[in-house]
């Protein structure tokens, strides 16, 4: 999938019952007063302008099966007639709403009719698996209808191994007739996205044991549980020390699974266990088979964790897998061309590399946890590439580092040692981003822990606006349809034309905390809370009777959830 933003901002759609009257003043709308209020200053001259701007564009129709652009990760969709605003409570341009856990932080990901999402147990789909899990959870594309989940039990060795509640926080990557997921035990899995429905196919048969936790009776899948064609454990095979949680978006590159390990400190912050562990494995995406690593020795630069996921770069037509390692530094590898031979596994050949903060500790790192003026910097945003740049948030650790933070644009084009020689510009952020940014029409947009959005200059750093926010944004922004999407840690979503000036276009608040990032795929956008994913199209009326029969109606939550 090739898809392309750098087009002129388009007109937008205008759906009838809004056009001309100011869209935030109905009884259901969500958008909080101080919101209301820039809105309204604009929201005249916008009816006046866009009134005369139909007809409504049509969907571009292609599935967004992995976490960004493929494999640029660039957060932009190509996707056209995007809602601008949306009302859940009144049914306004929402197509389903889907029930989740009570913790969701993964990103959803759309492919061959079907939605995968991350998220926990806390509200079971099926009752003879009760308490703290991780699950992928599988809907119908046009429906929203529950189709199967795969279930995995927690890591109990302690809490900053698979912190409780947090769920699968990975998003899936659908590749041909197969799902590729890291789950919250380290394991990267194949599955089937058609699951158990048509029987229990692949190499894995043990699905039974593996839902439970080690010890239980085991449970015979069903029709609606996942099926698991081959896994491998990372923790087992790799030593990996996993940190609070296993977080990575597996690139596909022609035969090869690219996953960085989530390897990191342990449960004092204050020490690497694992200090030889890679930081990106490939593994063989037919078999499992573990077939190549990296070769850098990160493991005790880690102030954190490794939560980081590659990028591919096509850099003067020459492939580059670019990856971020939890100290901060951004590494090119050539790509593997095939696969070492059989009990063999290659050392990645590394092209270039680059210090985003040269000048922070880069010795016994973890003496400067819990210092928030001097420390080290990581990155738990993936490096996008464009135009032969590569964009990355980076700065002190969010909990426990400085709060320092830049958005870097690197050359790309250097080999060796490009550290500083390779900066082509560091625009400053606040405590932290955990975003990955959006490049789109010359602009670059990226969110921080500092409770501001940015568009900037691609080309000089220099920023064309921020807006403040009610809350920490987690979440990438999405760039798509000439509008740019943020969301927030408060449960905002902030809808923003993707230009120069500054033109806010709606504010929706879905009362319940953000962490993933909007994703849009077959004309549809889809935003996900700690416990709901919304599938939202353009040109569904606001009537509670014309909402879509197979909305599925929030259940009461358990004591305890958000
Ligand atoms: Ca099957």
């Amino acid at each position: 999938m090739n898809r392309v933003t750098n087009r002129p901002a388009r007109h937008y759609p205008f759906t009838p019952e809004f056009r001309g009257k100011p869209f935030f003043a109905g009884p259901h709308a969500l958008v909080r007063p101080g919101l209301a209020a820039a809105l309204a200053r604009r929201t005249l001259s916008l009816s006046l302008l866009l009134g005369a701007l139909l007809p409504l564009a049509s969907a571009q129709g292609a599935d967004q099966p992995q976490w960004g652009e493929a494999w640029s990760r660039n957060m932009v969709s190509a996707e056209r007639g995007l809602p601008e605003s949306f009302d859940p409570k009144a049914g306004r341009n929402v197509r389903w709403v889907a029930d989740l856990g009570t913790e969701t932080h993964a990103t959803p990901v759309v492919a061959k009719g079907r939605v995968f999402i991350g998220t926990n147990n806390g509200r079971p789909r099926d009752p003879r698996h009760r308490g703290d899990r991780g699950v992928l959870m599988c809907f119908d594309e046009k429906t929203g209808a529950f189709l199967w989940q795969l279930l995995v039990p927690k890591i109990k060795t302690s809490v900053y191994w698979d912190w409780p509640n947090a769920g699968i926080c990975s998003p899936a990557t659908v590749d041909g007739d197969r799902v590729y997921l890291v789950s919250n035990r380290g394991e990267v899995m194949c599955l089937d996205p058609l699951g158990m429905a048509n029987g229990n196919d692949g190499p894995c048969r043990d699905e039974a044991q593996h839902s439970v936790p080690p010890g239980e009776t085991p449970i015979e899948p069903g029709e609606q549980d996942a099926d698991i064609l081959w896994l491998f454990d990372m923790i087992k095979e790799c030593g990996v020390r996993q940190h609070d949680s296993a977080h990575s978006s597996i690139l596909v590159h022609g035969p090869f699974l690219y996953v960085n390990t989530s390897n990191g400190v342990d449960d004092s912050h204050k020490r690497i266990t694992a200090p030889d562990a890679s930081s990106l494995i490939v593994l063989d995406k037919a078999t499992g088979r573990l077939i190549a690593r990296d070769d850098e020795h990160i493991g005790p630069r880690i102030f954190h964790s490794t939560w980081s996921s590659p990028a591919l770069a096509e850099v003067n037509g020459r492939a580059q897998i670019i990856f971020a390692g939890g100290d901060g530094v951004v590494y090119a590898f050539e790509p593997l061309s095939a696969s070492p031979p059989s009990g063999e596994v290659a050392k990645l050949k590394k092209l270039w590399w680059f210090d985003c903060d040269p000048t922070a500790p880069k010795e016994n790192v973890h003496q400067f946890n819990s210092n928030r003026d001097v420390s080290p910097s990581n990155i738990k945003s993936m490096p996008v590439f464009h135009g032969n740049r590569v964009f990355v948030t980076v700065g002190g650790d969010l909990w426990w580092g400085k709060h320092l933070a830049w958005l870097q644009c690197i050359d790309a084009t250097q080999t060796g040692n490009a550290t500083g020689s390779a900066l082509k510009w560091a625009y400053p952020l606040a405590r932290h981003s955990m975003s990955t940014p959006a490049v789109a029409g010359g602009r670059v947009f990226v969110g921080d822990s500092g409770r501001r959005v940015h568009c900037v200059d691609a080309e000089t750093g220099r920023p064309y606006w921020t807006h403040e926010v009610n809350g920490e944004v987690w979440a990438s922004p999405l760039v798509a349809d000439g509008k740019v999407y943020f969301a927030t840690r408060n449960g905002d979503v902030l809808v923003f034309q993707a230009t120069r000036e500054k033109t806010l276009l709606s504010g929706i608040d879905l009362g319940d905390a953000i962490s993933g990032s909007p994703v849009a795929a077959n004309g549809v956008l889809y935003v996900t809370t700690m416990t709901r994913l919304y599938a939202l199209r353009t040109g569904l009326e606001e009537s509670p009777s014309q909402a879509p029969a197979t909305i599925s109606r929030p259940s009461a939550l358990p004591a305890g959830a958000r």
